[in-house]
């Protein structure tokens, strides 16, 4: 793998806007304005955001970044560096000067080291702080230790000259299958282990890849984080629960489910409420960006979703068992009354669960029924700058 701190020599991140990043690398003013266009988008900008995103991407200089890796299995960078599209892929690599990555560092000991408080050093204040992985605070933080310290310390001397922390993935946001009962690390997300920094809680196990552009791209461009929900994500991102961007909202409406996975209706493709699935409980942007380029995401191929952009998914309740039975839920009326009535019943229901729903979610981003920022237009199902998409 390729060294990412000699890739991106000193002078040149000074200097490089990334809009110069791409055009060097043969990226089409075309192509980098469709690009701009498709992330205003997903961010929720519409169109006039075109304009501030490709200024931004012309005339700033790429951000030095420090991407630390804890407790964790590498799925975040995993889902980034894999990204089917071009543009998203070069974000991480090229868009950004990536200074510090354990996983893409070809040096490593005191070499790595030396590299690590070379950027922090030089680049205090404006750094952002990347972390993907949890923080185990058992044993005195002795099961994630690099050399020879604790993850916890290394944290908190890295985020101390740090600009902001985005938190990747599940295990950063809220400590993922590691964190889940017993937990024997005692692991914890990064906000519980830092203070007094701006964090951005990038949900998902792992996060789409588009997402995680989406979100250095906000960042680039308007200098702040994003506006964030109660649990720290990004709302342009995280405002919409799968289940109401589902392709298969009319078969949960119409009182059509699947009942086992290899019946008649799963190859109809009805809903999978029945099946466990937690869409009805889950934000996330995959009915809409979805995985793979657009390709599909876990509900298109037949499987629902686990909730894994949510606090201590592992734990609410078990996999594939009717989300009515979890604590807390409760807002949808039960399977097996919707649908039984066609008319005035199923109406209702449908009516209550709205509103409900849209209750709860105010509720949840802190914001009174009613007010216009809960919402804002939705980002687009496909990708603009390719041709079929999802
Ligand atoms: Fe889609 Fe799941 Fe909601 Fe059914 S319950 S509509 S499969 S998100
Ligand atoms: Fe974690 Fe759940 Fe993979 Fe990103 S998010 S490392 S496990
Ligand atoms: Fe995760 Fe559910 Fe999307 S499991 S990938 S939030 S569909």
């Amino acid at each position: 793998m390729e060294n990412i701190a000699e890739k991106v020599a000193p002078a040149d991140r000074d200097q490089t806007t990334v809009y110069e990043q791409l055009t060097s690398r043969g990226v089409s003013r075309r192509d980098f304005l469709k690009f701009c266009g498709w992330m205003s988008a997903c961010m929720g900008l519409g169109p006039e955001g075109l304009a501030q995103v490709a200024s931004a991407l012309e005339t700033k200089k790429r951000i030095p970044v420090v991407w630390m890796h804890f407790q964790e299995c590498t799925c975040c960078s995993e889902s980034f560096l894999r990204s089917s599209h071009p543009i998203v892929a070069d974000i991480l690599l090229d868009k950004i000067s990536l200074d510090y990555t354990e996983v893409l560092l070809a040096a490593s000991g005191h070499q790595a080291e030396a590299c690590l408080k070379d950027t922090i050093t030089k680049y205090k204040g404006e750094y952002l702080l990347c972390c993907e992985g949890s923080i185990p605070t058992g044993e005195d933080g002795a099961y994630c230790c690099i050399g020879g310290r604790s993850a916890a310390d290394i944290l908190n001397e890295v985020a101390a000259g740090a600009k902001a922390v985005i938190a990747w993935g599940n295990c950063a946001c809220s400590g993922c299958v590691q964190a889940a009962k017993p937990n024997p690390t005692n692991a914890m997300p990064i906000h519980k282990v830092l203070a007094g920094k701006p964090i951005v809680n990038v949900q998902g196990c792992p996060p789409i890849a588009e997402v995680m552009a989406g979100v250095l791209v906000h960042l680039l461009t308007f200098d702040r984080i994003p506006q964030l929900d109660s649990l720290g994500r990004p709302k342009e991102f995280y405002s919409r629960r799968v289940h109401d961007t589902c392709y298969r909202r009319p078969n949960y409406d119409a009182g059509l489910f699947v009942e086992s996975f290899d019946d008649e209706n799963a190859r109809k493709g009805y809903c999978l409420y029945k099946m466990g699935c937690r869409g009805p409980s889950t934000y996330n942007s995959c009915g809409t960006i979805r995985w793979n380029g657009g390709v599909s995401f876990p509900i298109q191929s037949g499987h629902g979703c686990i909730g894994c952009s949510e606090s201590n998914f592992w734990d609410n309740g078990p996999f594939y068992e009717r989300l009515a039975q979890f604590p807390g839920f409760g807002i949808e009326k039960t399977a097996d009354n919707i649908g039984l009535g066609v008319g005035a019943v199923t109406v209702a229901g449908i009516a209550a669960h709205a509103v409900l729903t849209n209750i709860r979610k105010h509720h949840e981003i802190g914001e009174q029924p009613g007010e216009a920022a809960s919402d804002g237009p939705p980002p687009p199902a496909v990708d603009p700058t390719k041709k079929g998409g999802a």
